[in-house]
Order: C-alpha cells, then structure tokens, then sequence
C-alpha cells in the first residue's frame, strides 16, 4: 500500500485554523491518512522527538514553539510518500519555500513553518514508532 510517512501540524498551523486545508492537501496530493491523534506535547516528549536538533542553536526555541499549544499527528500513506510530502510542504523557511507549498502558504517564520514531515524511509519509521508504538 505504498510508503508511510510522519506529518505534524505545528502549533503555529493549529492557531491558525488550518488544520482542515493542510489535511485537504495531503488527501489531494495522494497522501492517505492512516491514523492520526491530537497532542499537546510536553517537552520531555517533543525534545525526544527533534533530539537529532539537541546541539543545534535554535533547539531551545523550537521546544518551546512545539509545546506551545496542541499539534495535529497524522501517519501518511502512498506512493513515495516521503518524498511527495516533503515537495508537498516546502523547503524549511517559508519565505523560500516554492509558491503554492503548505510552507509558503502557512508558514509564519522558519520556526513556526505549520508543518513537519520525515526526512527519509528510515525517519519515517522511527518517528511513527514514536507517537503509534501500535502500528509497528
Ligand atoms: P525540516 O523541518 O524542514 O526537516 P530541520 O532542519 O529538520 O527542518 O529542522 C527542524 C525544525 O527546526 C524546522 O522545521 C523548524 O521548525 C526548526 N528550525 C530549523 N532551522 C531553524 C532555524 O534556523 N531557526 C529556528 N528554527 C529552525
Ligand atoms: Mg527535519
């Protein structure tokens, strides 16, 4: 049933009302839902998840914009779903993030840019495991 891939929709996004249109896109592109919760992280569990980051000089911020309010989680499922969905969002800072991408349309700053996507095959299945321990 092709590849699966880890989305979250970003505090930022979810404040913004958007959680409807970002979904649309996923399902218009061939990204098929296969699960999905809502989280409110804390920040033990979203450093864990960006702990490849923990070195890096934004982390700190980026916890904080990650447990600032209740994220959407979604398991995406389809044909290079990896890598449609990382074309789907767009590059990491919004402002060069091609037009039309969910980034450019909804990011607000290269912190809070509205959504994550794995980076890889192998991403994608540590981060499913992560937040579906059930689904591996
Ligand atoms: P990605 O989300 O496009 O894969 P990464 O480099 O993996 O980008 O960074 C993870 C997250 O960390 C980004 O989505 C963004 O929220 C945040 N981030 C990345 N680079 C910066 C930066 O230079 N300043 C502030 N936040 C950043
Ligand atoms: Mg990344």
């Amino acid at each position: 049933m092709g590849e699966r891939t880890l989305a979250i929709i970003k505090p930022d996004a979810v404040k913004k009302r958007v959680i409807g249109d970002i979904i649309q896109r996923y399902e218009a592109a061939g990204l098929n839902p296969v699960a999905a919760r809502m989280v409110h992280m804390s920040k033990a569990v979203a450093e864990e998840f960006y702990a490849v980051h923990r070195d890096r000089p934004f982390f700190g911020s980026l916890i904080a914009h990650m447990c600032s309010g209740p994220t959407v989680i979604l398991v995406l499922e389809g044909n290079d779903a990896v890598k449609v969905n990382r074309e789907l969002m767009g590059a990491t800072d919004p402002l060069k993030a091609e037009p039309g991408t969910i980034r450019a349309l909804h990011g607000a700053s290269i912190e809070a840019n509205a959504v994550h996507g794995s980076d890889c095959h192998e991403t994608a299945t540590v981060e499913i495991a992560y937040f579906f321990p059930d689904m591996v």
